[in-house]
């Protein structure tokens, strides 16, 4: 991790910037993997299966058999952690259920808004070196309880052609239609084109590699909506003289080992604090049997030393974080500050881990400085709300003459006379 000392704040946006990727050949492997695609549809990701996965599938539809198998694999300890994790992501999210509220603007007239399900959507989980089946229940749940009709899933193969049990059990836990064996961005355009397996949706969840990503922004193009854009996985935390260094470190370093690209930063105002958590972070990595991607993940790092809780409020809110930890006194008194994070956990025993697996929040957030303009999933990025209204002819008589007004203003005759017409 590098290390500054009192930074000047001349440097900060410099500070805050994400390590960047190139985009530029990305895209056009991008575009041939949608165009084989929509030519070749099934068959072009049997291909890719082979290619990438190193598998020949008879079919990329997960049967029945396979949803079965995975559920006597699973062991009783873990379902049991799923299914509470289930429950307090589903009492969260179903509290996120807004009443439908009529206004009368006017006398006579009535607006209000009404919530729809998006019928179809596509949910990806990565492969590659850990099988997030908690991000299943981050997104099923939710798409369930909004009402969505057809959730489907697309994952990686491993190299037998099976996908993780644990992910078919969460999955069918919690509602997921049906699932595919395809990964990368072929899936992604898979889900946006439909083959004679997958079937088309109408909006896309999930994580992915720079490929994923790419394809989820490629696939805006044809009409199709994203759930956010994204970046590697990011941790800030924000310490005082009462944080336990050996807690910090093991929270920078729970965000490390998501991978290579992964950034973790740790600001403290205490210098005791400050040097024993750097300690802590170099004792308790050599223990990790992911250690390699958390050295990696902490060469892109860094560790602050400021003067000020404020100041470092100030800092956090420039680099917007995907998650924010405040091992700070006090720190109700402190949440007004914070302008800028997709998911914030407070004091010395809100781990970061609890928001990824079991408390109830949304582990979907907005990375790479979208914090700013983004929030992370919740009901709301299953649904879409349509308005309503109602206007009585008395309402017509008390607004009339303004429309009239405005369309005349405007040089819309038409429009004028969608009320003349009717008060005449
Ligand atoms: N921290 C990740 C989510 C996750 N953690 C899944 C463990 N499993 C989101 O940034
Ligand atoms: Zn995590």
């Amino acid at each position: 991790m590098k290390i500054y000392r009192y930074p000047s704040k001349n440097n900060w946006q410099e500070m805050v910037e994400r390590p960047v990727f190139k985009r530029e050949e990305i895209s056009e492997t991008i575009a041939a993997i949608f165009n084989e695609v929509t030519e070749k549809k099934d068959q072009a990701l049997f291909s890719f299966n082979e290619k990438f996965d190193g598998v020949r599938l008879e079919s990329i539809t997960v049967t029945e058999a396979e949803i079965k198998k995975a559920e006597d694999i699973i062991s009783e300890e873990l379902k049991q952690a799923i299914r509470q994790a289930k429950e307090n992501i589903s009492k969260f999210h179903a509290a996120q259920q807004s009443a439908i509220e009529k206004i009368e603007t006017t006398a006579g007239v009535t607006c209000w808004r009404e919530t729809r399900a998006i019928e179809k959507v596509g949910i990806y989980i990565p492969g590659g070196t850990a099988p997030l089946f908690s991000t299943v229940l981050m997104l099923a749940i939710p798409a369930q309880l909004a009402g969505c009709k057809e959730i489907i899933l697309c994952t990686p193969p491993d190299k037998d052609g099976n996908v993780h049990p644990a992910i078919l059990y969460a999955a069918r836990l919690c509602g997921v239609s049906r699932l595919f064996k395809v990964g990368g961005a072929q899936a992604i355009a898979a889900m946006t084109l439909g083959t004679e397996s997958i079937p088309q949706v109408y909006k896309i969840f999930g994580p992915g590699n720079q490929f994923v990503v790419a394809a989820k922004e490629y696939a805006q193009r044809y009409g199709v909506a994203i759930d956010m854009p994204a970046g590697p996985s990011e941790v800030l935390v924000i310490a005082d003289q009462q944080a336990v260094p050996a807690f910090c470190a093991a929270d920078l370093l729970s965000q490390a080992e998501h991978g290579s690209d992964s950034q973790v930063v740790f600001i403290a105002t205490d210098l005791t604090v400050f040097s024993e958590t750097i300690a802590a972070v170099e004792e308790q990595v050599l223990q990790l049997p992911r250690n390699e991607l958390a050295k990696n993940a902490l060469e892109n790092s860094y560790c602050i030393l400021l003067n000020t809780i404020e100041e470092a409020f100030e800092f956090s809110n420039l680099y917007a974080p995907e998650h924010l930890i405040l091992a700070i006194d006090n720190f109700e008194k402190y949440l007004p500050f914070i302008q800028n994070a997709g998911s914030v956990f407070l004091g010395n025993y809100s781990c970061e881990s609890a928001g990824d697996y079991a408390s109830g929040t949304n582990h979907t957030l907005p990375t790479n400085g979208f914090a700013k303009n983004y929030s992370g999933v919740s009901l709301d990025s299953f649904v879409k709300k349509i308005t309503f209204q109602h206007l009585s002819k008395e309402g017509l008589e008390n607004l009339g003459n303004t429309i009239e007004i405005m369309a005349e203003e405007e040089g819309l005759f038409a429009h004028k006379n969608a009320v003349t017409i009717r008060l005449k």
